[in-house]
């Protein structure tokens, strides 16, 4: 069901080659958006009706949804989803509304200072992806950071659904409009990231573009970066335990299993010091695997080669693993399990002992779950009330701090040959550089 990767003896230079992963080729992609990004670039909104028929087998008669019609879709909303989705949204306001930044002023001389001032971007254009993923926890985790992050226009699209007579799929209707979200497209794959980048009769061009999506998505967010701006290029899902033979194999064969769930792509991989740990969790699998709603899709996933259970030496040695694998989830769930999180230096997201589930994280930790993919937790973040902002530095210098400073800036100009740079601050002191 689940592979073993064997890591005992010495850990390879190569360590990340060596570890599953799920392969994307987003490259080979782009060939195919290039023209149907060009094709909403020309011909705007009957470009997009047209791409969502061909690709979403839908006709839609506008690409916006009516702003009734999301409110209605309240109306129809089970109160027990209302009721979680209100929780979930409570939570996840409070973590983001902390990660709120104040605009810092350093005084570098008497009379000059820099301050760097936090400003949201103008408007955003939030990717919910829809089909087989109707994820209305996902319009929260986008929606809240843009909010309190204070960006002003936003609007949210998702595919358009055959069976919702080309409507987003309610539940996603029925989570914006909790969020005080009326502009909503039900438009999806890459011509919706060609619609918010260069606009449409019907959408207003965004400044930035975010959430995740398929590798169509993805494709569309490489080509078009620079025109607009993106978040990173979410890929399949993955979890990573790093596990020791405290751990409970029920917990962690279940947790390997919920991620798994999400597609036949997906990535699941345990790290543990334990052969005994290793294998109760694969006496575990079958079982939890065969009585699991979807377990077609998880039975692939768990097989899959970008999934397996990594043995190691020692916990030194998994977080070595852990580390050069940075996941887009990790759980640590040993004995001394905040002790080594501590240690973790790349993942998206940490979930530290056993009562703290990648679960937990998609829905109601309070944390955000946009998160990087396919290693990219090295270098990135997942989304939050930062993403949407900008630091901007203001730079206000008296004459008095000017002069001070103007030695020393002609001369890196002059080493720069540079000497215009110079005589921009020379011509303030009628040409004269101050001796220092
Ligand atoms: N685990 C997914 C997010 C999600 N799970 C949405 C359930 N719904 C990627 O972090
Ligand atoms: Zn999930």
């Amino acid at each position: 069901m689940i592979s073993r990767i064997d890591l005992r003896g010495s850990l390879p230079e190569n360590l990340r080659d060596v570890l599953p992963r799920a392969e994307l080729d987003v490259e080979a992609a782009l060939e195919k958006v290039r023209p149907i990004c060009e094709d909403v670039r020309h011909r705007g909104a009957a470009a997009v009706r047209e791409l969502t028929a061909r690709f979403d087998g839908v006709e839609i008669q506008s690409t916006r949804v009516p702003a009734e019609t999301v409110l209605r879709a309240l109306d129809a909303l089970d109160p027990k989803v209302r009721a979680a989705l209100e929780e979930s949204i409570r939570r996840a306001r409070m973590v983001h509304r902390d990660q709120r930044r104040t605009d810092t002023t350093t005084q570098v001389v008497p009379g000059g200072t820099v301050t760097e001032r936090w400003v949201p971007v103008d408007r955003v254009g939030l990717y919910v992806p829809g089909g087989r993923a109707v994820y209305p926890s996902s319009v929260v985790m986008n929606v809240v950071p843009a909010q309190e992050a204070g960006v002003e226009s936003l609007a949210v699209t998702s595919p358009a659904q055959k069976e919702f007579g080309g409507l987003p799929h309610p539940t996603i209707l029925a989570a914006c409009a909790l969020l005080g979200v009326d502009e909503v497209y039900s438009v999806g794959g890459a011509q919706a990231v060609a619609m918010f980048a260069y606009g449409t009769e019907e959408c207003r061009p965004a400044t930035m573009v975010t959430g995740p999506g398929n590798i169509w998505v993805a494709a569309a967010k490489r080509l078009l970066k620079g025109v607009i701006g993106i978040d990173s290029e979410a890929g399949p899902t993955e979890i990573a335990i790093l596990a020791d033979s405290t751990a409970d194999p029920r917990h962690v064969a279940a947790d390997l299993i919920s991620q798994a769930e999400h597609d036949v792509i997906a990535a699941a991989v345990l790290v543990t010091d334990s052969v005994e740990l290793a294998e109760a969790v694969e006496k575990e699998l079958p079982g939890q695997v065969a009585a699991t709603r979807h377990s077609e899709r998880v039975a692939e996933a768990l097989s899959g080669k970008q999934s397996g259970i990594v043995l190691v030496d020692d916990l030194a040695a998994g977080l070595r693993v852990v580390d050069a694998y940075a996941a887009e989830h990790l759980e640590i769930q040993t004995a001394n399990a905040a002790e080594l999180a501590a240690r973790v230096r790349n993942a998206g997201a940490i979930f530290v002992g056993p009562y703290s589930p990648v679960s937990l994280g998609d829905y109601m930790a309070g944390s955000n779950h946009v998160l990087p993919t396919g290693g990219c937790a090295c270098h990135s973040s997942g989304l939050s009330v930062q993403t949407f902002l900008r630091g901007i530095h203001v730079v206000d210098y008296t004459r008095e701090a000017l002069a001070e400073a103007a030695a020393h800036t002609c001369v890196l100009a002059d080493a720069e040959d540079l000497p215009a740079h110079g005589a921009a601050i020379r011509a303030r002191f009628d040409w004269e550089i101050p001796n220092q």
